[in-house]
């Protein structure tokens, strides 16, 4: 079978709900991807920041191969010997109390909501049933029935209603509207430290302080979503470091998988996460012990092997060579660490075109909304790597 084949097979079996590039992988070795024609591409997008450890990292394999050779699942209905572990490396490099661990980004997302309500109920005295949670426009948080309830992106909500209410929305990087928007009910501000979906929108250094202090004057959650941004992406352990700023509950998800096996979590003081009773809330596989130790082999290898140093490093490298491009196509060049967006004029024609390019030329990366190319390698990416990206990048954004 060739490309068109899985591709035919795809669209007659598969729900239509993506558009992906026509390229169909098979085989993929740290930042390299291998497709079913034998062709090599760099992976400039790792999976939206799942790998960035690179892809099939072996000593992450090892800790899969060996736990799933010895106990894989148990459900929470018993303990196991690796989610304790977990927790308490994980609490130790966060700097939080305490955890719990999810599978995907939209449960932990669900997750610290359920957090922040009954924190409201329980701790701040909120009516019961009242507690409003304020989020920002451009959001992008997952796909469940909640969480779209307070996207602004049309697509992702019509056609899916009733929603969920107790949600309000206030323009990102507006700390006015967002004290506009706090009541007595309000229990939690929640919020990406970066914009991803949003097209890599860095707020003004400021903000996320702006964020915390009114967090603090009037007893609010403030919960970061680090899905994305987290784990080393931006060249910091998590984003909201970049405005000296620590969150009160923060969202993880992608990279603690290490590229291999979803684990998300949701991280918070005993305080926070001290609500949840037993039955209050769950998962058959959340904490599972085969996802516990590969979300430990994936810790070890972000920190032994500096990868939240490289990504920053390199991030700055990759900027400043897209920076230097003098492509009239090019309208901003924005990010931090290796989450980087080069947003096109509205003159370019689109960033698909783009992608589909560099496709070509070997490159893989996809686009974010319509004018902006969204460049996110592994983090084990070297200097050597980006000028081989490079080369491609600069012949593409010449062309016509
Ligand atoms: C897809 C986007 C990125 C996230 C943040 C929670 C989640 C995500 C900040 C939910 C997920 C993914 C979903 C994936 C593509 C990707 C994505 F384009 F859709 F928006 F990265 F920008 N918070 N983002 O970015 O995590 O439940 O998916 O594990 O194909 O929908 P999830």
């Amino acid at each position: 079978m060739n490309t068109q084949d899985y591709i035919a097979l795809e669209d007659q079996y598969n729900a239509h709900n993506y558009k992906p590039l026509d390229v169909v992988l098979e085989r993929g070795e740290g930042i390299w991807v291998w497709d079913v024609d034998g062709h090599r591409y760099l992976d400039f997008l790792s999976a939206y920041s799942a790998l960035n450890q690179g892809h099939k990292h072996p000593r992450i394999l090892q800790a899969l191969i060996e736990q799933a050779n010895k106990l894989p699942l148990t459900s929470r209905a018993f303990r196991n010997d690796q989610l304790p572990l977990l927790a308490k490396e994980l609490c130790e490099l966060t700097g939080y109390e305490m955890m719990l661990p999810m599978n995907t980004g939209a449960e932990a997302v669900e997750t610290a909501l359920k957090a922040a309500r009954k924190w409201g109920y329980t701790v701040k005295g909120v009516p019961e049933g009242k507690a409003e949670i304020v989020t920002c426009t451009g959001n992008f948080h997952g796909r469940t029935i909640t969480i779209i309830s307070f996207s602004s992106e049309r697509q992702y909500r019509d056609g899916f209603g009733p929603y969920t209410p107790g949600f309000v929305s206030v323009p990102y990087c507006d700390a006015d509207a967002l004290e506009a928007a706090i009541t007595p009910n309000t229990v939690a501000v929640f919020i990406e430290p970066i914009q991803g979906e949003g097209g890599v929108i860095v707020p003004p250094d400021g903000y996320l302080r702006q964020v915390r202090e009114l967090c603090d004057r009037h007893q609010l959650l403030m919960i970061t979503d680090e899905i994305q941004t987290g784990l080393g992406r931006t060249g910091r352990l998590f984003a909201a470091e970049w405005d000296g700023v620590k969150a009160d509950m923060v969202t993880i998800g992608k990279a603690l998988s290490g590229g291999f096996y979803p684990v998300s979590a949701v991280l918070a003081s005993r305080e926070v996460l001290g609500v949840f009773k037993p039955g209050d809330h769950g998962s058959t596989f959340g904490g599972n012990p085969l996802a516990a130790a590969v979300a430990r082999a994936a810790l070890k290898v972000l920190t032994e092997e500096n990868l939240i140093a490289n990504a920053c490093v390199q991030g700055e490298y990759l900027m400043g060579r897209l920076r230097r491009i003098e492509s009239d196509h090019i309208k901003e060049v924005r990010g931090r660490g290796l989450l980087i967006g080069v947003e096109l004029k509205p003159a370019a024609g689109g960033a698909r075109r783009f992608c589909e390019a560099l496709k070509q030329e070997g490159l893989l990366c996809k686009e974010t909304h319509d004018n902006v190319i969204r460049f996110a390698p592994p983090l084990v990416i070297r200097r050597e790597d980006i000028d081989w990206a490079m080369e491609r990048i600069e012949t593409v954004l010449m062309m016509p």
